[in-house]
């Protein structure tokens, strides 16, 4: 059966009254590509370059740990270089992204896949290489910094870094060495190794100024936490993270986390898929399409189950990434800014790219046979909410997984909702179609913030020329029999519910307006907890911690939105179950049909209750978080401890 997609509609909530009235100026699209860099987006061809599938990464050994057993070992650099993004007739884009150190081909953005078993530890050495490789001199960012966040800040020094700086002048962009931290999006893992926002290190640069911090105020501790657990020690300008992988088979991915940098980290290119098979939580009875890329596969190999990460960006005549240099691209809002203001002159409060980039290519195409293929989908965005769906009537998605695990059943679906870092597993049967067909992967998804609703009716659709098109699916004679199992009849792994909670925990999402000057605009994204009236208590990234789960608890956590946008809210450490969503002024609603698996990151809607609950096994300090980044990187970050505060 077909499941329709119910959203909440825009407006229901209006009047309830703890809706505080704070509007996000925006820009509307209608029928035309957003704005952006000099690269018009019609000037791009589209569909000529294949969609590259990423390899899997290649190890750089095996690694004896501490307490017996074996690790699979990684040493996985940052490096800035040039790729192919847009088709071959316009110049090539310098990028960032990973790739083993020890196999210089290794590097792509995305990157190379991550392939890991259940409960065979993966250990990674992260290194920072934003360096020349000619002068061993630091490289700076290839995009605009705003140096008035409270962010990394390593020119502050050691007092200084992780702060707000003063300034007495308005600055330009920040052009100093670059701090990195890699988070494993989703992964159960002890603190040292979750790439804790102040745990980031500058690259092991030969001219890194001698006042510069070169490591986040965290970095030391975890540095001293890894060595006494694992007895290996990081070398400057890299960490050493290990994940034990106990947690349910699923699609994870990595990518920076350093504080207040973030949403520019990512845009530059760094982020890969890391996929976790085997185990319990692993067991399908059927057969899934496959396979997936794997070490020392031969070349032509064919895959039946690829990853797809869905990036919008912009670029320049010159191939270049667009992201803005100033606030006045979001809202024309031209100052005065900080130390004038409190707006900051460069960070925009939210980014939408008028270009679909899938693995790494503008608008790709994909052959395919006519059969079953299993899709590994990542919305790999800053801001945007993807809504996908295909050209051909009647070609659905069939879900079999989320962030965390698998679904308790295949779901059905016309379209699928996507918000930055949300992922989707899959099962799309193009077994009908004939050989020359075509299809399109599109989006219906708004060209601006998200905030519920349906699709042309509340909000404007994606531009149907650019951002509205995503990639396409031609199809090719069969190579191979389909031996999979058709979604519907697939058994899927039994979801144990968490149990009851110990403790119901209230927290908020807010989105504060200028006052200096008052009426500029959007100033500031926070979270915070709720007043026991019912108001929203805001609170930034340095104020006291208020969320402390005791080690082991189960706890309930209502995240109100007292902002007017959908926040996609990224849990770190722990897979939570959806419990329900409630209106301020209504009955709650069951979890989506797709949302009845384990996530780490959940949609909470404006003028809503959005309820999730988590066991929280692992003691140490995390962080949760607004996953559009713009957010992330402007306040909508808090740290929370399990266990014992220190
Ligand atoms: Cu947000």
């Amino acid at each position: 059966m077909i499941t329709r997609r119910l959203f909440v509609k825009a407006g229901a909530w209006a009047g309830a009254a703890l809706l505080l009235p704070w509007t996000w100026p925006r820009r509307r699209a209608f029928a035309a590509p957003l704005p952006g860099g000099t690269l018009n987006p019609a000037a791009i061809g589209k569909y000529g370059q294949p969609l590259i599938i990423p390899p899997a990464m290649p190890r750089s050994g095996r690694a004896l740990i501490a307490r017996g057993g074996m690790a699979d070992y990684y040493e996985i650099a940052v490096r800035q270089f040039e790729q192919q993004i847009l088709p071959p007739d316009l110049p090539r884009t310098t990028v960032w992204s990973y790739g083993s150190a020890n196999h210089p081909g290794s590097f792509n953005y995305p990157a190379f896949t991550i392939e890991a078993r259940w409960r065979r530890p993966v250990r990674v050495k992260w290194i920072n290489d934003l360096k020349d490789p000619a002068t061993g001199d630091f490289l700076p960012h290839i995009l605009p910094v705003d140096p008035t966040l409270h962010w990394a800040n390593p020119p502050g020094g050691s007092a200084g870094r992780d702060r707000q700086p003063g300034f007495t002048g308005t600055p330009g962009p920040y052009t100093g060495p670059v701090p990195i931290v890699t988070h494993l999006h989703g992964s159960h893992t002890t603190q040292e190794s979750d790439g804790y926002a102040e745990a980031w290190y500058l690259p092991a640069a030969a001219n890194i100024p001698a006042e510069f911090a070169t490591e986040g105020s965290w970095y030391d501790t975890f540095k001293a936490d890894f060595f006494e657990r694992w007895g290996v020690a990081w070398e400057p300008g890299a960490a050493v993270f290990q994940y034990a992988n106990d947690q349910a088979a699923s699609t994870l991915w990595y990518h920076d986390h350093s504080l207040g940098i973030t949403r520019l980290n990512v845009y530059a290119g760094p982020a890969g898929f890391y996929l976790l098979r085997g185990g319990p939580g692993d067991a399908v009875g059927g057969k899934l399409p496959g396979p997936a890329p794997a070490l020392g596969d031969r070349p032509g190999t064919a895959y039946y189950e690829i990853p797809i990460a869905i990036q919008d960006r912009s670029f320049n005549d010159d191939g270049s990434l667009f992201y803005p240099d100033s606030r006045a691209f979001f809202d024309d809002f031209a100052g005065p800014y900080i130390p004038h203001g409190d707006i900051a002159p460069i960070w925009n409060p939210e980014f939408f790219g008028n270009v679909m980039v899938v693995n790494g290519r503008a608008w790709p195409h994909l052959e395919v046979e006519p059969r079953r293929y299993r899709l590994r989908l990542l919305n790999g965005c800053n801001s945007r909410f993807l809504i996908l769906k295909f050209s051909e009537p009647g070609l659905s998605f069939w879900q079999i997984g989320g962030e965390g695990s698998f679904l308790p059943a295949p779901v059905e679906l016309p379209q699928l909702l996507l918000a930055p870092a949300e992922r989707a597993d899959v099962i799309v049967d193009f077994s009908r179609f004939a050989p020359g067909s075509e299809i399109v992967l599109q989006n219906i998804g708004p060209d601006e913030p998200f905030g519920g609703g349906e699709p042309g009716v509340d909000f404007p659709v994606a531009d149907a020329e650019s951002t509205g098109q995503v990639m396409q699916f031609r199809v090719v004679p069969l190579a191979m029999t389909d031996t999979s199992t058709p979604a519907h009849r697939l058994r899927l792994p039994r979801f144990v519910d968490l149990g009851p909670a110990g403790k119901v925990r209230q927290v908020s999402l807010n989105e504060e307006e200028s006052e200096e000057p008052p009426e500029a605009g959007p100033r500031v994204a926070l979270l915070g907890t709720v007043s026991a009236g019912g108001l929203a208590v805001p609170l930034g990234w340095d104020d006291e911690i208020t969320e402390n789960p005791a080690l082991g608890a189960t706890e309930v956590w209502e995240i109100y939105n007292f902002s007017e946008d959908a926040h996609p809210i990224h849990i770190h450490e722990v897979q939570f179950q959806v419990v329900d969503r409630q209106p301020f002024a209504g009955p709650a609603r069951p979890p989506e049909s797709w949302e009845t698996g384990f996530k780490d990151t959940v949609i909470a809607y404006p003028g809503e209750i959005t309820r999730i609950k988590a066991t929280f096994d692992l003691p140490g300090r995390y962080v949760w978080h607004c996953h559009i980044l713009e957010h992330e990187d402007h306040e909508m970050m808090r740290p929370y401890i399990v266990g014992a505060i220190r």
